[in-house]
Formats: structure tokens, sequence, C-alpha cells
């Protein structure tokens, strides 16, 4: 007898979403995209990363959220902002950006008890050469993430999918950090590496909601975790870019609750 996907899915302890849970995590995944909209529109030479905090944490409580990396695990802030070389969990402080920066921003609002998590490298000013490659690479590689989500397909299709683009051009896919399903919490089971081999790992099933976002460095995978424990860095010092969307899993293939254009 073919096993039903919620006993499937109970044996990696990944919760499978209810449509009114689906429902709750949609609209906070509304909530956080107007939030990167609003940090879009401010990012220009010359400001701070700390004002993007400010913005964002003002902008989030006045719609009745909170921000769900404030004080998670005793990180300082309420967005992770990462700048160039920086790969993700970039602390916002003093740091002023300059033309020719990318900078990338994570949101994750927690509203009436759900998570979405989203996030997009922005340019400051006019990009070089360099710039607009891993930016470019790294949302290519996001799309060609979700288009692998159905039922049926793993885990491992989804990563592999994603390091062919980023290895093929000439990028490389970062190990350390993977996606995750988010929801009921901000990580919860299953994990979701950005490399990876086809037909391998968990099986989707509909009901399944997590995160694909690949981080994609211009040189080579390796990473250095700063002084601070929370920042990471390419170790060779090259661009790191990253897009984050979260994606459901439906009997007919994947809905985005955080839908931004790819
Ligand atoms: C926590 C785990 C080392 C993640 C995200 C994992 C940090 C350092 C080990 C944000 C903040 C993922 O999912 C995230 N962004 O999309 N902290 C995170 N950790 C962690
Ligand atoms: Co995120
Ligand atoms: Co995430």
């Amino acid at each position: 007898m073919p096993e039903d996907p919620g006993t499937y899915a109970a044996r990696y302890r990944i919760r499978l979403k209810t449509r009114e849970q689906v429902e709750g995590i949609r609209k906070c995944g509304q909530l956080a995209l107007e939030t990167l909209d609003l940090v879009e529109k401010m990012i220009r030479p010359g400001i701070t990363t700390g004002q993007i905090d400010e913005v964002v944490h003002r902008f989030t409580i006045d719609n009745g959220a909170r921000p769900a990396p404030l004080n998670y695990r005793g990180f300082p802030k309420s967005v992770c902002t990462s700048v160039n070389e920086v790969i993700c969990h970039g602390i916002p402080g003093p740091r002023v950006l300059k033309d020719g920066d990318i900078i990338n921003v994570d949101v994750t609002p927690v509203l009436n008890g759900y998570y979405a998590d989203v996030n997009k490298t922005f340019f400051v000013g006019d990009p070089g050469p360099d710039a607009l490659k891993i930016v470019t690479v790294a949302k290519r590689c996001l799309k060609e993430g979700l288009a692998m989500v159905r039922p049926g397909n793993t885990i491992g299709d989804i990563g592999w999918a994603i390091q062919q683009w980023a290895e093929s051009n000439g990028c490389s896919v970062v190990r350390e950090f993977v996606g995750h399903g988010v929801g009921l919490a901000f990580h919860e089971p299953p994990q979701v590496p950005h490399y990876g081999n086809r037909g391998e790992g968990v099986r989707l099933v509909p009901g399944m909601v997590f995160t694909i976002e690949p981080m994609i460095n211009l040189g080579g995978p390796e990473l250095d975790i700063l002084e601070d424990r929370w920042t990471a860095v390419t170790r060779d010092g090259s661009l790191s870019a990253q897009f984050e969307q979260t994606v459901l899993v439906y009997e007919d293939g994947w809905e985005s609750l955080t839908p931004f254009e790819l």
C-alpha cells in the first residue's frame, strides 16, 4: 500500500501545513515583500545598513508583526544586511553603502504566529560587471531551484539544478547554509541544500513549505565567520549574492508565498 504523504513527512519531522496555515504564511509573506519594497526605495550611496534596520524594524512593528531575526540565537538586529563579499548574516550598523556595492537584505516577519522568509540582493547605484554577473547568476539559481518543486521530485533535484547553473557559469555554491522548512517557526525540517544529486533526499509532498535561498559566490565556495560570530564572508574576498523565497508544494507543482519576479 502506498504511504500517506502525512506519514512520510512525519518520518522526517516535517509539519505539513493546512490551508489555514498557508493563508497565514502567505499574509506574512505579503508583509515581507512590502518591507523589501520599502527598503529598495531607500537604497542609494550614502545610507548605512543601520538605517535599513531601523526602517525594517519600524515597518514590521507598525504592521502588527515582529522581526524574527531580533535576538534569534543572540542576533542583535531585526534584519540581515550582507554587503559585497558578505555571504549572509551581516549585522546592520554604521557601514555606509557606496556606488557599485551589492547588498542582500533578508527579512523574516512573524505575523499572527506565522513566519515567511524572503531576501533579495540590490545594486547600490551603478553595478560593475562582477556585480552584474553574480546577481544575475544567483537570481537564476533560485529560479532553477523553484522549477524543480513538485510532488514526487526530491530535495536533491532542487540542489542539483542550482549547483548545475552556478557551476556551469563559473560560480560556486555555499555549502554551510541551506534552505529550510518555515512557517510555524523560523527554521523547521527539512534542510534544503543548494547542491546535490538528482533523486536524492526527501521526496516532496503537497503541504510542505520551505525556503530556497542559494548563496552563490563569484570565486570559491569557502567561507570565514568574522569575530562577531555571525558575519559569513567569502574566504577569497569575491562577491556573493543571494535570493530567497518561501515556497509551497501543492498537488500541481509549487506556489511562492513570497513571490517576486525572477
Ligand atoms: C542560524 C545557524 C550558524 C538562518 C537565517 C540559519 C546562523 C549561523 C548556524 C537567518 C538567520 C539560517 O534562514 C535564514 N535566512 O534566510 N540565521 C540563520 N541561521 C545560524
Ligand atoms: Co531569510
Ligand atoms: Co531562510
